[in-house]
């Protein structure tokens, strides 16, 4: 699976290579949730509890990273406690994953790098909180995340809580669609807003189980058509906050990040801890939740491709 070239740089961790091995459903989990998106002590406890939940659904974790320069899909529980205290941690997509490899840092992998790790390991299923995407704006800053081209060329199925609401929602979608990405709600005909179990926008598609997205990534793979697919799956109405509420936040951590300057790939980190600041922490719960909710659909989905 793995091209020859590339090994050198992967450290597969030993119980992923058994579950690859014997076919074992398999989950990969990001982590600039961890080293960008969460502050410690909650991104290693989120990062620990995410890992189990996968486990108690009969799947295998693999958080994946680049620690001083070896690309690793798995990592132990110290290394994964290492990476939430480390400070200097890099936030890496397509652009730069090459880059902390060659020089020999350690970073968090965004959704975009992350699917990269994944399929060159050979995992179909990916478990992230929201993906990034087009920003409020981006007629003018150009800000569009490069999870959106990977998941147009890249064949691994990401379970996420929709676009994270700091998001142009709408141009997402857009994109998504003229790159023929198939976003699939989950069990819902209205797309998520990450903190919101509801947007004002309908989800293109709808599935209701994992069996049924394993069915689909089949026929898709059948006829040849690549590329990965987006899950939206809502975060529980009990620890949602409403999309109307969240919209005063995020408008206020909008023009925060304006009046500093703020740009380029540090735009969503700062976003994200804005929030946390401005809903007393709330914004926090509603996100380790959701995370935790996908990582569930997500060792699911992954039983059900096996
Ligand atoms: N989801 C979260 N927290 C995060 C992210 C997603 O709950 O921190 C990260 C993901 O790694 C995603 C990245 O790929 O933010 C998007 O960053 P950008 O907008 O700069 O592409
Ligand atoms: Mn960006």
């Amino acid at each position: 699976m793995t091209p020859e070239s590339a090994r050198p740089h992967l450290d597969i961790f030993e119980p992923v290579v058994a579950a690859l091995r014997d076919r074992r459903p398999v989950v990969a989990l990001e982590s600039t949730i961890i080293t960008h998106g969460m502050p410690y002590p909650q991104n290693a406890a989120m990062a620990a509890r995410v890992e189990e939940i996968v486990r108690e659904e009969g799947a295998v974790p693999a958080t994946i990273a680049v620690i001083e320069g070896r690309l690793k899909i798995g990592l132990s529980d110290g290394e994964r406690e290492a990476l939430a205290k480390e400070a200097g941690a890099l936030k890496l997509s397509r652009a730069d994953l090459a880059y902390a490899i060659a020089e020999r840092r350690t970073g968090g992998t965004t959704v975009a790098a992350t699917m990269i790790a994944a399929a060159l390991s050979g995992i179909e299923v990916f478990a992230t909180g929201g993906i990034g995407g087009v920003h409020k704006g981006a007629e003018t800053s150009f800000d569009v995340s490069a999870d959106l081209d990977e998941l147009a060329r890249t064949p691994v199925i990401v379970v996420s809580a929709g676009a994270k609401a700091i998001l142009d929602i709408e141009k997402t979608l857009e994109v998504l669609e003229t790159k023929g990405v198939p976003v699939v709600g989950y069990g819902t005909d209205v797309m998520p807003a990450f903190w919101s179990s509801r947007s004002r926008f309908r989800a293109p598609l709808r599935l209701d189980s994992p069996q049924a997205i394993a069915r689909f990534q089949s026929a898709r793979r059948d006829l040849g058509i690549g590329g990965g697919m987006l899950i939206a799956n809502p975060v529980a109405a009990d620890v949602e906050i409403p999309e109307a509420e969240m919209a005063g936040f995020i408008a206020t951590a909008q023009a925060d990040a304006a009046a500093k300057g703020v740009s380029g790939k540090e735009v969503t980190p700062y976003l994200l801890g804005r929030i946390l600041e401005l809903t007393a922490g709330r914004s926090l719960v509603t996100n380790i939740a959701l995370v935790e909710n996908n990582a569930r659909l997500a060792a699911r989905i992954a039983a059900a491709l096996t």
